[in-house]
């Protein structure tokens, strides 16, 4: 066995050889077309090739979970990251919508073994959703993006290191 040495840095993350999934709803797409644009100068960030990134899009958050865990199970991708905007004041399912959204993805990438981001945002007001979507690196889908080069190089580091 090899010993892992993972990155403390993002700014240190080569992402060049790794193919990228995402998820996009379609739902509130003033918002969520803000988090793609975020998370492609996430994956830009991290050198990830343009030619190496699937985007699909789906209804909305909810439908979010089957398209991942879907891709997951192509063996096709490294890392998958998700998008979505779930805002409270316009939906009496919020809970429903948002928890089972997050329960999806959680149970998809453990399920999968593939790292699957969440970057869905979960607010009471559309003005905090865009707050979240903006073009700073604190736009949600730039930080999902982030996450999903850190996991997806973990993940083949951990891998690796035990000779399997
Ligand atoms: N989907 C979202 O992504 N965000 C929302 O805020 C939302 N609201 O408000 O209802 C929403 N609903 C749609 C849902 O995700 C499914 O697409 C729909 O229920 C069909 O299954």
């Amino acid at each position: 066995m090899t010993r892992i040495n993972s990155q403390q840095s993002p700014s240190s993350f080569d992402g060049s050889h790794l193919s990228i999934g995402i998820v996009c709803g379609r739902f509130n797409d003033h918002i969520t077309t803000a988090l793609l644009d975020g998370a492609k100068r996430g994956l830009d960030r991290c050198q990830v090739n343009p030619d190496n990134i699937d985007v699909v899009w789906v209804p909305g958050a909810f439908e979010v979970p089957l398209a991942a865990v879907t891709m997951a199970r192509t063996g096709n991708y490294d890392a998958i990251v998700t998008l979505g905007a779930v805002i409270r004041g316009d939906t009496a399912h919020f809970d429903f919508v948002a928890g089972e959204c997050a329960r999806g993805i959680q149970n998809a990438q453990i399920e999968t073994g593939v790292p699957i981001m969440f970057g869905v945002l979960t607010v009471d007001t559309n003005q905090q959703a865009i707050d979240r979507s903006g073009p700073g690196h604190d736009n949600k889908g730039d930080e999902a993006a982030i996450g999903a080069v850190e996991m997806a190089l973990l993940t083949q580091q951990i891998t690796e290191s035990t000779d399997l």
